[in-house]
């Protein structure tokens, strides 16, 4: 990869904070946007703009044509069989409670299970405990191994015939880990479960075929990989969305409308209520477009490289642990830094240019599990280099000092 060409096309890096160039590794919080991202969003803005599926007028016409021409690239992206499988939500988040309030709460009964891991993030662990409540379904975790990791044994000891869902996150936001999706829904299929993927950081970061995964539900968000907030994606095997109810009405989802009952449209705008996420579609089209033109594989690889640099270097500092397995990881490291806490790692950080993440990163019981309240964390995306790495780490061993007395 060009890493020039790469870092002159996202403007935002190319600016300093607090005197210091801006070295930005925050991309699992949310990524930054390439110019032909924010160029398409103001084009459709400038030229495009009207609701869509209603207009007979020419800007009503373009305007569907740009919002289901990124539907096309959506499905295309992850290898869906068909555009009715792509439902545009708000992101991962309203994709994963969508499916926990529409399918779960429907399928799920007294003394059935729904199967997670202790590394998800609230998103993809709090709607399955609502619908647990809700339908008297036990929510059961596979147990984590001590590097993070889970076994395809535990998968295999938790998942039984009275599981209806499995819900796991393909990569953890906290540990990097690696999760053998295509495996678990085997196991999950052989018990009659269906597979849910929390994909809000794998879509990002490598190629994702969902046919080849064989997951039944895929939730991401377009901000995590370069297209605006307020746009995600759930798919859903065609069959298992037409037996859905809606969990939304009015606006674009209705067919026909009596005073006393309604129908809805077909697969996919029964679950697009609403006048939908234009601008944001026609945004993550085009994000689309430009990871495909760089290549998944690609960014997987770099971000490889990436991290297991980040990892190496980071080790050799006094007082630092890092969370989660050494190999088989994606583009992050989590870490605490002796005693320090991570909030004020962050903020030295900042006053160097740095941008990391600290907290707990929406996964406390994750936390609990590592024994700490919250962590810091540098998560990479196509545009950092292995000068940000040598950066951080430079400004970590004066951090280290500063703080000396809490690393001992
Ligand atoms: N699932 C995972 C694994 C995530 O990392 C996140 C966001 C979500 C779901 C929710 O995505 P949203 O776009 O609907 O908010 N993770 C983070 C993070 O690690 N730091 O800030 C947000």
């Amino acid at each position: 990869m060009n890493m020039q060409l790469i870092r002159e096309q996202f403007p935002i890096l190319h600016q300093d904070i607090n005197g210091h160039p801006l070295i930005y590794l925050d991309s699992a919080a949310s990524s930054q946007k390439p110019r032909s991202v924010i160029d398409a969003v103001k084009r459709y803005y400038e030229w495009d703009n009207a609701n869509v599926h209603r207009g007979v007028h020419t800007l009503g016409s373009r305007a569907t044509d740009a919002y289901e021409g990124a539907r096309e690239k959506v499905a295309k992206f992850i290898n869906a069989a068909s555009t009715q499988e792509i439902i545009f939500t708000r992101g991962a988040t309203t994709s994963l409670n969508l499916v926990a309030s529409g399918y779960a709460r429907a399928v799920c009964g007294e003394g059935d299970e729904i199967v997670i891991t202790p590394m998800e993030h609230h998103a993809n662990l709090i709607p399955w405990q609502q619908a647990a409540k809700a339908t008297g379904a036990t929510l059961k975790y596979i147990p984590l191994q001590p590097d993070g990791t889970i076994t395809i044994e535990d998968v295999e000891k938790t998942v039984t015939d009275r599981t209806k869902i499995v819900s796991v996150t393909h990569v953890s936001n906290v540990l990097g880990v690696i999760n053998p999706i295509k495996e678990i829904a085997a196991i999950a299929h052989r018990h009659g479960a269906v597979m849910v993927v929390d994909g809000a950081q794998s879509a990002p970061h490598m190629a994702v075929d969902v046919r080849n995964l064989d997951c039944d539900f895929y939730a991401f968000s377009g901000h995590k990989m370069c297209a605006p907030t307020g746009i995600g994606v759930l798919y859903g095997k065609k069959a298992l969305l037409d037996g859905m109810e809606p969990i939304e009405f009015g606006g674009e989802m209705i067919d026909h409308v009596d005073l006393q009952d309604a129908t809805w449209k077909e697969l996919p705008w029964k679950f697009e209520g609403g006048t939908p996420i234009i601008a944001g579609a026609v945004g993550l089209g085009a994000a689309i477009d430009f990871l495909t033109e760089i290549g998944m594989d690609a960014i997987e690889q770099h971000e490889h490289k990436l991290t297991a640099y980040a990892y190496d270097r980071l080790s050799t500092l006094d007082g630092i642990t890092i969370y989660g397995p050494q190999q088989n990881r994606s583009g992050l490291v989590t870490f605490n830094l002796g005693e320090v806490h991570p909030h004020d790692v962050a903020t030295v950080l900042d006053t160097k240019g740095i941008a990391v993440r600290a907290g707990h990163h929406c996964c406390q019981p994750l936390m609990r599990w590592l024994n700490v309240s919250s962590t810091a964390r540098a998560s990479f995306y196509l545009y950092n280099t292995e000068e940000d790495v040598d950066r951080l780490v430079d400004a970590l061993q004066e951090t280290r000092e500063f703080f000396g007395y809490a690393i001992g």
